[in-house]
């Protein structure tokens, strides 16, 4: 069982850094050179903004490799809401241990608050195409005893010899708490099985703030 992140997932984070990300969108960068898939050219993942009607910038993340281009994420979240996506976070992890990162998403709410949509996926790039192997939403099914699910923080946690595994973290409110401000947290945790990123037998917990 892996309780934290390891020396490990720091060197990950150290070839993060040195993809030298350019440009901007705001504060955080809009272009990734990043090696997805082991050949000589390396990939550009890019954060594109795309035209809306809201006043803050509404974008998805797509893969420019070569002449090839692919968009990995919706901007729009219809036909269940009306709102539309902004990309909040990208990371860049090896999920399925074949020695090439995987692309990490997380998207929020173009104008959202606390309790707005997010979602959470995971695409391997091999060349040629995308293929999603994870995929998840917040505001699922709270536990009992809470009135909802909120927020949602994803990492990846690695150790030398063992499968990486994706943790999420989700607030859980009760009717009383205020959206920053959960009464605890449900973690669960996916690990590659040849597929998909699935959900580890056994994985989730609760933990309430004391
Ligand atoms: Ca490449």
């Amino acid at each position: 069982m892996i309780s934290r992140p390891t020396t490990a997932l720091c060197a990950t984070g150290a070839l993060v850094a040195l993809l030298a990300p350019s440009g901007g969108l705001g504060a955080a960068p809009n272009v990734y050179r990043v090696q997805l898939d082991g050949d000589e050219t390396v990939e550009q993942v890019r954060i594109e903004r795309r035209r809306c009607k809201d006043t803050a910038p509404c974008t998805r993340v797509a893969v420019r490799d070569g002449s090839r281009r692919a968009a990995l994420t919706p901007i729009s979240q219809r036909p269940g809401n009306r709102y539309n996506w902004q990309v909040s976070k990208v990371q860049f992890h090896d999920l399925t241990a074949d020695g090439q990162p995987e692309i990490v998403w997380t998207l929020g709410t173009v104008g959202g608050t606390g309790s707005s949509p997010v979602r959470t996926g995971v695409h391997t790039w091999d060349g040629k195409r995308a293929k999603q192997i994870f995929e998840h939403d917040n505001g699922k099914a709270a536990e009992p005893g809470y009135a909802r699910v909120t927020a949602v923080r994803a990492r990846v946690l690695e150790e030398e010899g063992e499968l990486p595994e994706l943790e999420l973290r989700e607030s859980l409110d009760t009717p009383k708490d205020a959206t920053c401000c959960p009464s605890a947290y449900r973690y669960t945790r996916y690990r590659w099985d040849g597929a998909q990123l699935a959900l580890i037998a056994g994985s989730k917990r609760i933990q309430k703030k004391g």
